[in-house]
């Protein structure tokens, strides 16, 4: 299983810190990672050559050059330059859609509305896959296994009118086959997919930004919300920044 560690980065500036998990549970505070020109964001933090060790993908933010780097604790053990896309491409989500062990990227163009897959292996580029183009009024929401088959999928959200659609993934490639989930509220974003209920199936945590209501749906493996179940209200400044899975 991963070892989880905590990743920092002094903003704005070039120091990263890595506090690495002990067995004993305490952090090791403050390891020192190589710097890196403030213009390099930190977009994803995942496991790109499949060693159970969290890696991290940058972007420059000025170039559009992509890196990765390969870690182990706070040491760099390799590092990956990779193609620079446009800056009219982001990073819409990440998930392992080949199910290899190393994570892979979703980009999104936030102009024309395309969508590509890459897929990487020891921190390399393996595939670029095109995927459909999609209106630029959704977003990808979340990324994860809607109905139970072991291969990722990518939730798309509406962030005008709230609807909601789930495109079913065969591993990198669209299925063609969609989930049509319930419209939900444009001011509640989704901030968590995740199986709160332990049926396997993924369920959704919705949080409205100006009321801090939360809502969760449990939903059934073919993307019928099951039950919405009101949560405990939390004052909006609280953001939800993880779910933890025993
Ligand atoms: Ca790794
Ligand atoms: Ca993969
Ligand atoms: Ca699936
Ligand atoms: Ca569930």
């Amino acid at each position: 299983m991963a070892k989880t560690d905590l990743f920092w980065r002094f903003n704005p500036g070039t120091t990263n810190i890595i506090w690495a998990l002990k067995p004993s549970g305490e952090f090791n505070a403050g390891l020192e990672v190589r710097p890196l020109d403030s213009s390099y964001k930190v977009q994803v933090i995942d496991d790109f050559n499949d060693d159970g060790l969290s890696d991290v993908f940058w972007r420059d933010s000025s170039s559009g050059i992509n890196g990765i780097w390969l870690l182990d604790g706070a040491e760099v053990i390799g590092s990956r330059v990779l193609p620079t896309v446009d800056l009219s491409w982001g990073i819409a989500g990440f998930a392992d859609f080949n199910n290899d062990g190393s994570g892979d990227l979703l980009w999104r163009n936030a102009n024309s509305g395309e969508n590509v897959i890459w897929t990487l292996a020891d921190g390399q580029l393996q595939q670029g896959i095109v995927l459909p183009s999609l209106n630029t009024a959704f977003m990808a929401a979340a990324i994860s296994d809607f109905n139970g088959d072991g291969n990722d999928d990518i939730l798309w959200r509406n962030r005008s009118t709230g609807q909601n659609q789930v495109w079913l993934m065969n591993g990198t490639t669209d299925s063609g086959q969609r989930l049509d989930l319930t419209t939900a509220d444009p001011f509640f974003s989704l901030v968590a997919a995740s199986d709160f209920n332990g049926d396997k199936v993924e369920d959704l945590l919705w949080r409205h930004s100006v009321t801090g209501d939360n809502v969760l749906w449990v939903m059934g493996s073919q993307g019928t919300l099951a039950n919405g179940v009101i949560l405990p209200q939390l004052d909006p400044a609280f953001a939800l920044r993880g779910v933890y899975r025993p």
